[in-house]
C-alpha cells in the first residue's frame, strides 16, 4: 500500500481541503495521512469563510508523526494559511526529501479571491514553488505567482507555465478548468521542455467545490503508485471531470463532487 500525506487545511463542509484529499486518496487506492495547517469553517447564515491557523508546534508534531514515524511515498500541500506555516512545511520537506511533492498553491477559496493574503502568496512563490516536483495552480494562482495577472487563453497560460518553471517547479500543471476562452475544460502541462494539453468536455455544473484539491490529490496518489506525471495529469483531468459531472448540491450556498461513479 502506497502512503500519501496531505499537508492542508480542514474544510469543515467536507468538500475541499484535506477532506477532498483523503476521499480522493481512498478512491485511487492509496493510504492517506494528514497534517492540518488551518481549520476552515463557514458561517451558516451567509457561508462566509473563517480561517483558523493551527499552532506551529502542532503542525510540527503532526509532521513528526508522519514523516519521522511512518514515511511517505508522496506528499501533497494545500492551503498553508500563513508565512510561518509555509516555512515550517518547507523545513520538513528539506529534512525528509520525499520523492514526490505536489504543491497546490492555494491562495483563496473559490469565490473568495478578495481575501487572498499577499504575504502568503509571496511565500508560496519564494519558498514552495522551487520545492514542487509538480506545481498545480489554477488560473488565478498561476497569474499571481507568475506575475502575469489575469490569464484568459492558452497562450497566456503557456507563458505562465514557463515562468513558474523558471521559478523552480520541475513540472507545472495549470488547471484551466472551464475558465479559458475555449469550449473545453483544459489543463496545460509543461515539463521544462514541452507542453501537453489535456482537454475534457466542459461541464456546466455549479457544484464543483473542491475540484482543485481533488485534481492535485489525484496527481499525488498516482505518482505514489508509479505513474508518470503526464499520465497522472491525464487521469486527474478525467477524474475531476467525472466528479464534477456527478457533483451535487450540498446546501443553499454550494455543492460538492461525487467521486464514487468514476469509470476508468
Ligand atoms: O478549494 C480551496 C480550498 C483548499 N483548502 C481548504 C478549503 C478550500 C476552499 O474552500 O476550505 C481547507
Amino acid at each position: 500500500m502506497k502512503k500519501v500525506l496531505t499537508i492542508a487545511g480542514s474544510d469543515s463542509s467536507g468538500g475541499a481541503g484535506l477532506q477532498a484529499d483523503l476521499k480522493t486518496f481512498q478512491t485511487h487506492g492509496v493510504y492517506g495521512m494528514t497534517a492540518i495547517t488551518v481549520i476552515v469553517a463557514q458561517k451558516p447564515e451567509d457561508w462566509a469563510y473563517q480561517v483558523f491557523p493551527i499552532d506551529l508546534d502542532i503542525l510540527r508534531k503532526q509532521l513528526d508523526t508522519i514523516l519521522e514515524g511512518i514515511g511517505v511515498d508522496a506528499v501533497k500541500t494545500g492551503m498553508l494559511g500563513s508565512v510561518e506555516l509555509v516555512n515550517v512545511v518547507a523545513g520538513y520537506l528539506d529534512k525528509y526529501s520525499p520523492k514526490f511533492v505536489v504543491v497546490d498553491p492555494v491562495l483563496a477559496c473559490k469565490g473568495t479571491d478578495q481575501v487572498m493574503n499577499r504575504d502568503v502568496a509571496n511565500a508560496l512563490r519564494d519558498v514552495m514553488v522551487e520545492r514542487a516536483y509538480v506545481l498545480t495552480p489554477n488560473l488565478f494562482e498561476a497569474g499571481i505567482l507568475s506575475g502575469l495577472g489575469k490569464l484568459t487563453n492558452i497562450e497566456e497560460v503557456m507563458k505562465a507555465a514557463v515562468e513558474l518553471h523558471k521559478l523552480g517547479a520541475k513540472h507545472v500543471v495549470i488547471k484551466g478548468g472551464s475558465g479559458l476562452d475555449t469550449d473545453a475544460a483544459t489543463d496545460v502541462y509543461y515539463d521544462g521542455e514541452k507542453f501537453q494539453i489535456f482537454e475534457n468536455k466542459r461541464i456546466d455544473n455549479p457544484y464543483s467545490h473542491g475540484a482543485g484539491c481533488t485534481f492535485s490529490a489525484t496527481v499525488a496518489a498516482e505518482l505514489a503508485k508509479g505513474m508518470s506525471v503526464a499520465a497522472a495529469v491525464k487521469k486527474a483531468n478525467a477524474f475531476v471531470s467525472s466528479a464534477i459531472k456527478n457533483g451535487f448540491k450540498l446546501n443553499g450556498f454550494h455543492g460538492c463532487l461525487d467521486y464514487t461513479k468514476f469509470e476508468q
